[in-house]
């Protein structure tokens, strides 16, 4: 009886083995099976449940991690890291440790308390294999509901480990070692009970599958500033990575700050000349919600607000960033209407009370709802009065205590509404110009005669000769050339009134046909690439972050479109007979003298694209078939807020530093 009982059962199974061992996922449970092991009851429809899950995830991977590139790669690490984060929100873990191995190879440990190692009621199996492979989605064994860290995709480690060629998980708890391994996602064995010790805590190390991704080198840097990232939100932990990778250089960082996300607020304001001594702070806890907040105003005029929700950097914003808007915005200008000292006619809107601020809105909520395009918009309603009236409270309370910084503030805000209308009465000027002339491209344009955006190219060129040059040497069917005069602004020490009226920016934005900030509109763009071609010294760099800078504070779209761009001009002309070679570095000009030899060469050096002549122009910079551009992208606002910061700021120290620094690097852009 029994036995035919089995047969029935070991039919259905053996099909889906069958399944999977077409995919070449499972080898060894058919074995397995083989072996009589279904009689030990070891699969149940449970686990036929993780199989089958484990089948998808290798199917569908970016269902999972987003995508197969560098992005889910790198989501691996972070996923396991949350688990270890989560532990230490708990209270039980202090320390994170992160190594990047030969091979790739990334080790995680923790010091918490251990995943939990007894058989799982049910299950039939040890807690630590429900973790590591059972799928969050639905069921009774939910991994994701004591989930606090993480959220934009909350996979879960065992899609880590269903993407990994291995897993080893060991546990130390109750004094002994458990561990188990995997391969792509499958248990070689149970959980193997090992030696004494006395610590505990978990430590998990995989290998990514070369056959999923097409890339699995891990990018160092990358980790290092999640985990600081991780380090500023969860104060108090300490988190450290290593990379053994090249045993010459091995890289370490430590992150640890008691001041949480003060401390962020330090580390992005460390080049900005703040308003107060130090970041305004205020905290809530109730129940399983949790908000932190931290601004601090500095004397420039840019907003920086970073949303966070689980960790989550929530870059669609959401009800949190609504309320914490809405909340500043009544709370200053209520204390404009008590007080007695400050009198504006104006009423403060949001971009007025924004002006120079930086803020780090950082809530932890138990179901949380994303939304939007990307998942990172906080979808939960009730979360946006919480946090209104909590900034309402706290921050007039801040700023009774603190009348000094606060009558700075205050008169901060209410010198942007006054710059806000002189703005805004530039902008109706430079509309009613734009409508007396027939011709509202600037004089200085030389515009190409297709129309269509997304073949024609707009060239901004400094310098008269250069421009001249460009003029005579471009394709004039869809390169268009707009020389650069006048003296070009920072736009990092102005208003936009200011911007508006430039006469070295106005053009460019009358010409690009997007009008400008909040006004500004991707649709109406009249050319798809829009390149900057200046010298290669430091005038030409001067120029180009100046530039970029402008895009990035005023029509950021353009850059995270991917519509700028810089030319690169060649830095030797190198002859030799009738042939006649370019070089853009000094390192193939090498090269390239090694291979013709130095005999009866000459060697021109160009100082700068006014030097060459309209044909050289196009042939080595203009020429779509043999120009280099490169494409200015920006996928990090703290780190490209952190770069114009620290290149166009108040402060000097950082700016050598950052220059001595990166010296290789940005040598390399500017060739
Ligand atoms: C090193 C790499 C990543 C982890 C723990 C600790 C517990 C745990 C992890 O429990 C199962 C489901 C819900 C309770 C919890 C230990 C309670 C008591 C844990 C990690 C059991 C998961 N003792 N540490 N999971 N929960 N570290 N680090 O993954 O009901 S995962």
């Amino acid at each position: 009886m029994l036995c035919k009982k089995i047969r029935i059962k070991r039919l259905i199974i053996f099909e889906k083995q069958v399944k999977i061992i077409i995919l070449n996922t499972v080898r060894l449970r058919f074995k397995d099976i083989l072996n009589g092991d279904l009689l030990m009851n070891r699969y149940s429809a449970e686990s036929i449940q993780v199989l089958d899950g484990i089948d998808h995830v290798r199917k569908r991977p970016s269902m999972y991690i987003g995508s197969t590139g560098p992005e889910g790669l790198h989501h691996l690490v972070y996923e396991v890291i949350d688990n270890a984060i989560d532990e230490a929100l708990a209270g039980y873990c202090n320390n994170i440790i992160v190594k990047i191995y030969k091979g790739n190879e990334i080790e995680v440990k923790d010091d918490g308390r251990g995943i939990p190692v007894d058989i799982h009621a049910g299950e039939n199996v040890s807690a630590i294999e429900v973790v590591m492979t059972k799928l969050n989605a639905g069921g009774k064994f939910d991994n994701k509901s004591y989930k606090i860290s993480g959220g934009l995709h909350g996979i879960g480690v065992s899609v880590v480990n269903a993407l990994s060629e291995w897993l080893e998980v060991i546990v130390y708890r109750n004094g002994k070692l458990y561990s188990q391994r995997y391969q792509k996602g499958v248990p070689e064995s149970d959980v193997v009970v090992g030696g004494k010790c006395d610590k505990t805590g978990t430590k998990v190390t995989f290998k990514p599958d070369k056959k999923i991704f097409k890339n699995i080198n891990f990018n160092f840097d990358t980790l290092s500033k999640r985990l600081r990232e991780l380090a500023f939100l969860n104060k108090g932990i300490n988190i450290e990575i290593t990379d053994q990778r090249n045993k010459q250089d091995i890289r370490e960082h430590k992150f640890k700050f008691e001041g949480g996300i003060v401390s962020f607020i330090n580390y992005i304001n460390q080049t900005k000349t703040a308003l107060g001594k130090k970041p305004i702070y205020f905290e809530e806890k109730k129940d399983e919600f949790e908000a932190e907040i931290a601004i601090e105003y500095n004397v420039g005029y840019t907003e920086n607000i970073f949303p966070f929700v689980n960790n989550i950097n929530t870059v669609e914003g959401g009800t949190h960033l609504i309320g914490f808007k809405s909340g500043l915005t009544r709370t200053i200008n209520d204390f404009i209407k008590r007080s007695n000292k400050i009198k504006s006619k104006l009423s403060l809107v949001g971009d007025d009370v924004r002006e120079g601020l930086t803020a780090v809105i950082s809530v932890k909520l138990r179901n949380p709802q994303f939304e939007g395009q990307t998942k990172a918009k906080l979808g939960n309603s009730e979360v946006k009065g919480i946090i209104e009236s909590m900034v309402y409270e706290n921050l007039s309370d801040y700023f009774d205590r603190n009348p000094i910084i606060a009558k700075k503030i205050i008169e901060k805000c209410v010198q942007s509404a006054k710059a806000r209308e002189a703005a805004r009465k530039a902008r109706e000027l430079t509309r009613r110009r734009n409508a007396l002339e027939n011709d509202s491209l600037p004089g200085k344009l030389a515009d190409c005669s297709i129309k269509d955006p997304d073949k024609c190219e707009l060239y901004l060129v400094e310098g008269d000769s250069a421009g001249g040059s460009a003029k005579q040497g471009r394709d004039r069917s869809f390169q268009a050339i707009l020389p650069l005069w006048g003296k070009m602004l920072n736009v990092e020490k102005t208003r936009l009134d200011k911007v508006l009226s430039n006469d070295k920016l106005q053009p460019i934005i009358t010409t690009l046909g997007t009008g400008i900030d909040d006004t500004f509109n991707l649709s109406r763009l009249r050319y798809s690439k829009i390149i900057i071609m200046a010298d290669a010294d430091v005038d030409g760099s001067h120029i180009r972050t100046l530039l970029l800078t402008f895009f990035f504070r005023y029509m950021r779209e353009l850059i995270e479109q991917g519509h700028i761009y810089i030319a690169c001009s060649p830095l030797y002309k190198i002859s030799k007979k009738n042939q006649v070679r370019y070089s853009y570095s000094e390192e193939e000009k090498n090269r390239i003298l090694k291979k013709i030899g130095g005999h009866g060469t000459t060697i021109q050096r160009y100082k700068g694209l006014g030097e060459m002549n309209p044909d050289q122009l196009w042939e080595t910079t203009m020429n779509p078939e043999k120009r280099t551009l490169i494409q200015i992208t920006s996928e990090d606002a703290v780190e490209a807020d952190e770069i114009f910061s620290i290149l166009m700021g108040d402060s000097v120290a950082p700016r050598r530093e950052f220059i001595e620094k990166y010296a290789q690097y940005v040598k390399n852009i500017d060739v």
